[in-house]
């Protein structure tokens, strides 16, 4: 199942004359503010959000799960399915795989079809918090931070192996989220914890090749909930810091605690150099991977203001290109394919509108202690409708106007569970 270049023309069609009157009004309003309409539009283009190969079937809960027909049964369908959403908004042009869910048993030919599509791999994901069928030792007291060294052996060898399978597929990023912890009081030692899985993750970053990156990802609670090895970005920056330049932190949205402050933890890893990673997702109440944007899009908006702060400056050793950024979500009850059509649409929302932020007046505001006149400042760049932006970005580079609204007109989950079958289900979930 592909969408051609035609029918996504014969789509933007009778939205072409609409969007141009739209996009009229924002680009001479961002020149009245001294704001260059093409060179934000060229931020927008450049800026891709990989999908996770474990998104595109349906989620669930531990309670249950509802399929949505027409999942895709291998990873070669699941590439595909990430080739339909990069057709439609052309910002989708690279998938993250998880190990062992997705290993590419025939790493050309899915190579090549990633590449027929204009897709590229993303960080590799290691998995030490489940049991594989074929392992020896089980994860149920901890892996990397094991108090026995034959199973934290397993889980290092599973991570180097996940590299291995990374390289043979072009990624430059190994990703661990370490789900050890603790679920009582006095279960486990925290500074052995500690340092065992400092221990263990040394040998890892051992075998990381030179122009490769460790992501160091933290989550306070769940699957533990008493402890978490790495519960915070203090830990994960501390294990960054003592494994070496190429060890970075990666912030989830939603392994935090609420109302954490997680602009200013962004701030406090980009000025050291350590952010590595970002991982999308939203959240009412913990680590509820809901869709990007759909709960707290102001606090997504003023995340963006700092993520883009180098940027903007055109500092020439600007973290922002060296980020890797990727949707972490579920969907219960969604078209997992929409949704996260919906989720790159609330990121790219945000992003745009931390462009228009008067960085100097907000400097100078700043410096004056002028509180209102910085709320002022912030809000007016919020407040702006930057949809038209986003929508020449895409109708430039040759994606739908209207991404949602042609998945729908062109019928593809028909099409999906016509080609696949209604009780698949994707591998992983
Ligand atoms: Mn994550």
């Amino acid at each position: 199942m592909m969408i051609s270049a035609e029918q996504i023309q014969e789509g933007n069609k009778r939205l072409v004359d609409h969007h141009k009157e739209e996009y009229k009004l924002i680009s001479d309003l961002l020149t009245h503010k001294g704001i260059n309409p093409d060179r934000t539009i060229e931020h927008l283009s450049d800026f891709q959000i990989a999908i996770p190969s474990w998104a595109l079937g349906s989620g669930g809960t531990r309670f249950g799960r509802f399929s949505i027909g027409g999942e895709p049964r291998n990873l070669q369908e699941k590439i595909e399915d990430v080739g339909l959403l990069h057709a439609l908004n052309r910002s989708s042009g690279a998938i993250s795989l998880h190990i062992p869910w997705d290993i590419p048993k025939d790493p050309e030919a899915i190579k090549q079809k990633a590449e027929s599509l204009d897709i590229r791999f993303d960080a590799v994901n290691s998995n030490t918090f489940q049991d594989q069928k074929i392992q020896k030792h089980s994860y149920k007291n901890g892996s990397l931070s094991h108090t026995h060294s034959d199973v934290r052996k397993q889980a290092v060898e599973h991570n180097i192996e996940v590299i291995k399978y990374g390289e043979m597929l072009g990624s430059k990023a190994l990703t661990i989220w370490l789900a050890d912890g603790s679920n009582f009081p006095g279960q486990q030692n925290f500074r052995k914890a500690f340092r065992r899985t400092l221990d263990s993750m040394k040998k890892i970053y051992d075998e990381l090749p030179s122009d490769w990156k460790m992501l160091i990802e933290y989550k306070p609670f769940e699957p533990n909930f008493y402890s978490t090895v790495i519960p915070d970005w203090g830990t994960s920056h501390l294990l960054a810091s003592k494994l070496g330049d190429r060890a970075k932190s990666l912030v989830d949205l939603g392994h935090h605690l609420p109302n954490t402050n997680i602009e200013q933890i962004v701030a406090t890893l980009i000025m050291e150099n350590k952010l590595g990673g970002f991982h999308f997702n939203d959240s009412k109440y913990a680590d509820d991977d809901l869709t990007t944007g759909a709960i707290k899009p102001y606090q997504l908006f003023l995340i963006f203001c700092e993520l883009v702060e180098d940027l903007v400056s055109d500092d020439p050793d600007h973290t922002f290109s060296n980020i890797d950024w990727m949707i972490d979500a579920s969907h219960n009850v969604k078209d997992p394919l929409e949704d996260l059509l919906q989720s790159v649409e609330a990121i790219k929302t945000a992003f745009a509108k931390s462009l228009l932020v008067d960085r100097e007046k907000l400097e100078q505001a700043r410096e004056d202690n002028d509180v209102v006149l910085a709320q002022e400042i912030l809000q007016d760049a919020y407040q702006t409708d930057v949809r038209p932006l986003l929508r020449e970005s895409r109708i430039q580079n040759g994606a739908a106007a209207d991404p949602i609204g042609l998945y729908r007109k062109l019928n593809i989950r028909k099409s999906l569970i016509a080609e696949r079958g209604v009780d698949t289900i994707a591998t992983g979930l």
